[in-house]
């Protein structure tokens, strides 16, 4: 099933010359109308003249999310006010949102790219989205909403928490696709298992998971439970919100839509990196007209690869997001990503994909605390038992995550569960 097979399987030299086209004019766009940008511009000399395609990109000034914090609410709109029909902001953790515009064309551009996104995932006419990611200032709910109805699904905006009623719905409405966060899938799950609803009440069939990142054994362990096919979406609200990037059938990376988007994976020098390589990923908005964005800098760590996909089409994926720059947490000298941990984790036999990961300084020394729910069978195992289990989750941490971890064993359900993103990480140290 491809949403827009013109756009979506287009041969590669094809996409190029319409990326070539559609830089030009975003620069020419946010020259004209953007003074924060005009200037970055004059600082390197340039003009939109020396823009002659995707060649020149390495020219362009770079954007991160401080120059959207310095330009705070709406700084880097294009247009004036009268033309912005939608105003979206991400949480941050600290200080004022950063903020993005949207004209109705590119409500109306999301909602396509979206649509891409859901018969990526068999999501078509016929089906029942339930979807159950937060409405609000949070992309998320209403990116996934938007794209649901224009496949002409049967919407049920759920938006996130109230895990019992969810269930209800679900299992009620026949829901056939979940859209939200893979660790709100894994409550959902769990939650199901504990009030009896077994597989053959419900009639999911595909689930819509992203906005955190997830490893390829929680895809495993969610499409076990819930009899589903898990697939990954990206995005962020900066450069759009959900669907950016999807996942097709074949699970092999997400395709970025690079008739919108021209992504670029940038080094610690700031170079731009080859297919294959590990950087930061980084998005130049072709199509968006509230508010462009040239070179911006997501500053999550992934890969692309333009290795041809068996499902057709010609856009370029990026694979798993590891962790974000930011969210990289250095203990005693090594790097290491809340991901990691979670493989390692998922690894081992005997525990649940519950896990919250609480870093300290004793002295001058980081600690790091891995605390992991028991799965309900092993409760009853002696002492010698669990402390075996300890040891093997420690040698685990130890060889795929490279850390040396204390581990406290939780009983089951005793873990905070998440109803959007989840918090892992709890960082006690004072920098
Ligand atoms: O999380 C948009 C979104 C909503 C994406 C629903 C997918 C589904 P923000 O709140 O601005 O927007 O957060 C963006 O979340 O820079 C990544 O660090 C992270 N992120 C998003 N999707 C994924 C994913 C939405 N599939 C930030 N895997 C991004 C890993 C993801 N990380």
């Amino acid at each position: 099933m491809i949403w827009n097979p013109t756009m979506e399987t287009m041969p590669k030299e094809q996409l190029r010359s319409l990326q070539d086209e559609r830089l030009r004019d975003v620069v020419r766009r946010v020259y004209e109308n953007v003074a924060f940008y005009r200037h970055k511009m004059q600082e390197k000399g340039i003009t939109p003249m020396d823009i002659r395609g995707v060649c020149d990109i390495e020219k362009l000034p770079f954007t991160e999310k401080q120059d959207l914090r310095d330009n705070y609410p709406f700084g880097l709109f294009a247009l004036p006010q009268s033309e912005i029909i939608r105003i979206h902001a991400s949480s941050g953790t600290t200080g004022k949102p950063s903020v993005a515009g949207y004209t109705s064309g590119d409500i109306d551009r999301w909602a396509e790219l979206m649509a891409r996104a859901m018969y990526c995932a068999g999501v078509g006419k016929e089906d029942v989205v339930q979807v159950a990611y937060g409405y609000g200032l949070f992309t998320g709910g209403l990116g996934a909403h938007y794209g649901a109805e224009r496949v002409g699904a049967s919407v049920i905006p759920m938006s996130g928490g109230n895990t019992a009623r969810q269930l209800m719905l679900m299992e009620d409405f026949g829901s056939t696709a979940l859209c939200c966060t893979p660790s709100y899938a894994l409550n959902l799950a769990e939650a199901m298992e504990q009030a009896g609803i077994t597989l053959d009440r419900i009639k999911l069939k595909s689930g819509i998971f992203g906005a955190e990142p997830w490893t390829e054994d929680m895809r495993k362990h969610i499409e076990e439970k819930l009899g589903i096919d898990a697939l990954n979406i990206y995005g962020l609200s900066e450069v759009m919100g959900p669907g950016v990037s999807m996942e097709c059938m074949c699970k092999q990376g997400m395709h970025i839509w690079e008739d919108h988007f021209l992504p670029e994976v940038i080094g610690d020098k700031g170079e731009s990196l080859p297919y294959g390589e590990q950087g930061d990923l980084t998005f130049t908005t072709l199509t968006k007209h509230g508010m462009p964005l040239l070179r911006y800098r997501t500053h999550d760590l992934c890969v692309l690869t333009d290795e041809p996909c068996p499902c057709g089409r010609t856009h370029v994926r990026m694979g798993r997001v590891m962790g974000r720059t930011d969210d990289m947490l250095i203990i005693r000298g090594v790097n290491v990503f809340p991901s990691q941990i979670e493989h390692a984790l998922l690894q081992v036999q005997g525990i649940e994909p519950h896990y919250r990961i609480v870093v300290d300084r004793v002295g001058s020394l980081d600690t790091i605390l891995v605390e992991v729910e028991l799965s309900s069978w092993m409760m009853s195992d002696t002492v010698k038992g669990l402390e075996a289990l300890e040891e093997r989750i420690m040698n685990s941490l130890a060889s795929h995550a490279l850390i040396h971890a204390q581990v406290k064993l939780c009983q089951p359900g005793t873990l905070p569960r998440s109803e959007g993103k989840a918090k892992r990480v709890e960082d006690r140290r004072k920098f």
